[in-house]
């Protein structure tokens, strides 16, 4: 009999083009070897030129995947993506404490506070924001912004790793144990620099800048890289590393799709070449 892997729950919005969301979390961690679960929370209608609109899935229904799933089969660390609305992220964090997930309880739990596509298209209906900062941020093992969400979140706009400090500084602020301000956007610099902090360590992650528009599903590839690593009991520094990792080579090997934006790609971590 095989040993059964460790499980990673994803309460996040499906992405009918393949890239980002649900489906990107769950390659992911097919990937990393971890079984992957899901919350479904939105189902997006898009494509690699952006999304053309997203229709929630009932509140009730999304917390009983969560309810269902972890009682039965067990979550060993649990992240989120696309949230939708201000009801669905109130009942998330309830839900959440009821089967020990997050920092009330012990099970790791990454946010990803996903409010826009790459495209810009928004994720997240507007007086949802207040939610993601009161509800699920102080719940958070870790939070995982990209710029634009850390100036959404916190109104500060970073330039350089000096504001990058400043705006780990103000989302520590918001409760989270950790935080990972992604410096991916930052196109001035010719490496990619993350910085990670607990508000005693300050550890800046530094990995190549790859010359390719084909990025889509990547802030999600990483959270969920990271929620995999954790699911193993790694700890949250090494799991960071791992992540970063992890999506680096997903970006060395995005591909072309569609007209517009083409995936991060997780192919090369399967050990055979099923061509
Ligand atoms: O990459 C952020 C993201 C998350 N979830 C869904 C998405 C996207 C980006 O398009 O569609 C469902």
């Amino acid at each position: 009999m095989t040993t059964t892997p460790r499980t990673a729950l994803t309460i996040a919005g499906s992405d009918s083009g393949g890239g980002a969301g649900i489906q990107a979390d769950l390659r992911t961690f097919f990937a990393c070897g971890v079984h992957g679960m899901t919350a479904v929370t939105a189902v997006t209608v898009q494509n690699s030129l952006g999304v053309q609109g997203f229709s929630e899935i009932p509140v009730d229904v999304v917390t009983a995947q969560i309810r269902a799933v972890a009682a039965d089969m067990g979550v060993d660390a649990a992240k989120t993506g696309m949230l939708a609305t201000a009801d669905i992220i109130h009942a998330v964090g309830k839900t959440l404490d009821e089967v020990h997930i997050g920092r009330n309880g012990r099970i790791p739990f990454v946010v990803d506070p996903v409010a826009a596509s790459m495209h810009g298209d928004s994720l997240l209906r507007e007086e949802a924001l207040d939610a993601i900062r009161t509800e699920l941020f102080p719940r958070a093992t870790l939070v995982t912004p990209n710029l634009d969400e850390v100036r959404l979140l916190t109104g500060v706009a970073v330039t350089d790793t000096g504001s990058q400090r400043a705006a780990a500084d103000a989302l520590l602020e918001l409760g989270p144990q950790w935080v990972l301000v992604k410096g991916g956007h930052l196109y001035g610099n010719p490496r990619c620099v993350d910085l990670l902090s607990d508000g005693e360590r300050y550890v800046e992650l530094a990995g190549p800048r790859y010359d390719t528009e084909h990025t889509h599903g990547g802030g999600d590839t990483l959270a969920s890289a990271i929620t995999a690593a954790l699911a193993k009991g790694r700890p949250v520094p090494d799991a960071v590393a791992a992540g970063k990792r992890f999506i680096e080579r997903c970006v060395a090997e995005a591909y072309p799709l569609g007209a517009g934006v083409g995936p991060v790609s997780p192919f090369w971590r399967l050990s055979q070449d099923n061509a």
